[in-house]
Formats: C-alpha cells, structure tokens, sequence
C-alpha cells in the first residue's frame, strides 16, 4: 500500500475515534511506524520520528481552541514534514547546474525537464552534453532540448569531456546552462575525477546529484557519498510516481544534510517541481495544508456531537450488556472511578470476568424482548428467572446476579445524574470506550 494511503488510514481513524486518549496516541504512532517503514524509511528514523510526536502529543499544553485531536494531527504533519526535509527555492537568475548521478537515475530526462522548468519561467535555457560513455546520449539529449525548446551542445563521439566543454564554453549565451554527464553502476575513482574535471572547467553555480526514488533509504548513502567526493548543492529524486520508496529517499536525503531541490513525478517533461516538504506531505495526508485538515476534524467532532444529541435510549439489559462489554475494553474501571474520586462506587460491577461475560450473553439472550426492554418483570414475576436460567444453561444464582449488577449500574448512573461535574468527566473516559451515557436511561 502505498505511503499515503497508509497514512491517511492512520489518521482517519484517529480522527474518526468518538474519544482519543493517551492509548490512541500510541496506537497512532504505531500504525505511522508501520507506513513510513514500509515505505523504506530508515528505522532509526522512524522511532526518533514517533518518539516525538508521543512526546509532544502527551506532555504539551494544547494550544487555545485546539482539541486534543486536532493537537496530535497538527504535531504528525509538522513532524513528518520536518522528517522530509525543507523546500527549495529555484533560483530564476543565470546560473549554471551539473547533473551527476549512476546509471539510470534518470540524468537525462531531468535534464529536460529542468530545461522546460526555466523556460516556462521566461529564461533560455541550453543543455550540454558531457555523457561521453555512451554512444546514445547524445542523441537522447539533443532530441530532448529539441522537444523542451532548449540549445543543445555537444560533440558526437567526442569522449572526453573536457574537449566538449572546450569547444562549446564559448557558445554559451543562454541564462541557464545544464550540463548532463555520464553514469556508473557506483560512484568509482574515475567518475570522481571525471566529475571534478568538468567541475572545475564549468564552475557550474549547482551541482544536482539525482537519484531514483526506488533506492529508498540508499539515497541518503548516496548523497553523503557524492558530497564527501565532488560536493553537491543539492538533490534531485526522480521516479516519485512510480516507488512506494519514496518517503524512505527524501527522509535519507534529508537525514544527510543535503537538500531535495527537486522531485520527478512521471517520464513526461513537465512531470517535475520544485520540492517543498509542506506540499507534500499535505498531499500524502490528503489536504493542501495543515489549516484545512484541522478544519476538516473539527468539522467531524461537530458532526459527532449533533450525532450523540439525539434522543437517548432506555437503558435495557440488552444495552448493559453491549456496554459492559465496551467498558471491559477500558481496562479495570474501578481505577478510572477512584481517579475520578468515586472510590466509594461500587467496584465489583464490572471486574467480570470472560466466562461471566459469557453466562451474561446467553442470559441475555434467552430473556423475551419484552424481559430485556423492561429489567423490573424478574422482581414481579419470580419464575422467569427459574425458566431464563434453564433457557441459557446457567444457574439461578447467575441470573440473580447479572440483575444484581443491573440494578447496581443503574444506581451508579442515577448517582451520576446528581453529579454533573463527575458525569462529565465519567462521560469522557467512557466514551473512550465507546460507552455512551446519555444511553441510559434516568440521565438525561
Ligand atoms: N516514471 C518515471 N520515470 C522516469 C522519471 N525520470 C526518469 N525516468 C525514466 O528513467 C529511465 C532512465 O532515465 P535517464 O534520464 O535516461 O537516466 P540517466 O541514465 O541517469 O540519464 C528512463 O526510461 C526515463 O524515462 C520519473 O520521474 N518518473
Ligand atoms: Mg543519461
């Protein structure tokens, strides 16, 4: 799947949780572990990553008007967009750029693409073939400067670089030069040489590495390595359309201290832009910005809210018993009760254990509908819990004390009802739960 997909999953769950809490958070952060390593992003990183947005989700103070939700989103896109790296601004003066990369990386179509990039910004633009490896590139560049509109210069043949810029040095008259050059299957001591030789012959203002996406986390090797030999101003990652690995180059890039200048989204010309992390990884999560999506949850928290306004059911046993089940997810509640200062609440009601909750479901289930809408029909009438505990398998005693603990629970919310500042706060952690008060009924 791919990176953004990931993500977005991640997050709309998040957002779309009625309550979000301390074990949320983590639960977030676990999923992006999930996505960005799957994406190639190097490990290391990614536990940095998830360790601070943890660390500032749980332990700063929301921001006025910021919901929790909105809050943890917020630090996620500022985190990951740090994680990218920063946005580059192309230079739109003269200068001159040398491209350098392996095989394959995809130099020459770059070339192009930067070519048409200037031009479409009012500057001329010539590319100048250095590839004297291979006896097609100069062919392949000269029809591409042909079809981006741009001068071509170069010496069929000719293999030594040095030669060609020479004779076409002279020439140059365009606002932006581009000059492509060879590859190998790995940086070696002549692509060195050969590298620093058309360096110091062009003085070239940029000196772009560019690599494919599909390295992944190798990219960043990479861009040490270049800059340790022939320093480099910049990089360029090509083939974003087509790697899941993404994520992993740009972070390593990022990672090494060199800057992504540009990325390549597809084999056209104009498949190309500058890099700016914000943008993307705002289209990764779906939004242009980071205002839109915290517009967007707040949105779906009213939404919520207007939702949970409706009118409230009855509590019945059928619906205790859905929430029973609910609250077990919380953990041991008689914690969460004696936080919230109710340690004289009953305790008991719900530590049940998994083979009460059992009995409890076929309990439930072999009462008449009537018998689950209306709890009080088992004090009038004795004999229904005798037939009820024949109908399900369990004893009397055990329908006796599922109605037990019926009562109790209604008691506890009738004594929440008196308390509005603890049914608040109960309604809060409950909800984490998926727990909805305003179910039962007496309490609103
Ligand atoms: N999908 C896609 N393909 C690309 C991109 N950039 C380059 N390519 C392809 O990658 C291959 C190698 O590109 P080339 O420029 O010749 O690489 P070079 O050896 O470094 O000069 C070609 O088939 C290009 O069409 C890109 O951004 N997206
Ligand atoms: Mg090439």
């Amino acid at each position: 799947m791919d990176l953004g997909r990931s993500l977005r999953q991640a997050l709309a769950k998040f957002t779309g949780a009625s309550f979000v809490d301390e074990k949320a958070v983590k639960e977030l952060c676990r999923e992006i572990q999930r996505a960005l390593i799957s994406a190639d992003v190097n490990v290391r990183l990614v536990f940095e990553l998830t360790k601070r947005i943890e660390t500032r989700a749980l332990q700063t103070k929301l921001a006025e008007g910021l919901s929790l939700k909105e809050h943890v989103v917020r630090i996620v896109y500022e985190e990951l967009t740090n994680m990218m790296g920063e946005s580059y601004t192309p230079r739109l003066s003269p200068h001159k750029i040398l491209l350098l990369g392996l095989y394959g990386s995809g130099k020459t179509t770059t070339a192009g693409k930067l070519a048409h990039f200037y031009k479409s910004r009012g500057l001329s633009v010539a590319l100048v073939c250095c590839d004297s490896d291979r006896p097609a590139a100069f062919e392949q560049l000269s029809q591409i400067a042909k079809q981006a509109g741009a001068s071509f210069f170069g010496i069929q043949n000719e293999k030594d670089p040095k030669k060609i810029l020479q004779h076409s040095m002279p020439h140059w008259k365009e606002d932006v030069i581009i000059i492509d050059s060879a590859g190998r299957n790995a940086l070696d001591p002549s692509l060195i040489e050969q590298l620093k030789e058309i360096a110091s012959i062009a003085s070239p203002d940029e000196k772009f590495l560019v690599v494919s996406a599909d390295i992944g986390q190798v990219a960043g090797k990479q861009a040490a390595q270049f800059h340790e030999a022939v320093g480099l101003s910049g990089v360029i990652v090509t083939k974003m359309d087509g790697s899941g690995k993404g994520g992993g180059a740009l972070s390593a890039v990022a990672a090494s201290k060199a800057k992504v200048a540009f990325i390549g989204t597809g084999e056209k010309l104009d498949a190309f832009e500058p890099f700016d992390a914000k943008k993307f990884v705002g289209r990764l999560l779906g939004f242009p910005d980071i205002q839109t999506l915290i517009e967007k949850i707040k949105k779906v928290t009213e939404e919520e809210k207007l939702a949970s306004q409706e009118a409230p059911e009855k509590l019945t046993l059928k619906l205790f018993y859905e929430q029973l089940k609910a609250a077990k997810k919380l953990g041991p509640l008689s914690d969460v009760l004696s936080m919230l200062g109710a340690s004289d609440m009953p305790k008991e009601f719900l530590q049940a254990s998994q083979d009460k909750m059992k009995k409890y479901e076929a309990i439930i289930s072999s009462m008449t509908s009537q018998e689950r809408e209306d709890a009080s029909l088992f004090r009038k009438q004795k004999s229904r819990i005798l037939r009820v505990a024949k109908g399900s398998g369990t004893s009397e005693q055990d329908v006796k004390d599922l109605l037990d603990q019926f009562e109790k629970m209604s008691a506890l919310f009738n004594q929440f009802k008196k308390n509005r500042g603890l049914r608040k706060k109960m309604e809060k952690m409950l909800k984490g739960a998926n727990i909805d008060l305003s179910k039962f009924s007496g309490l609103t």
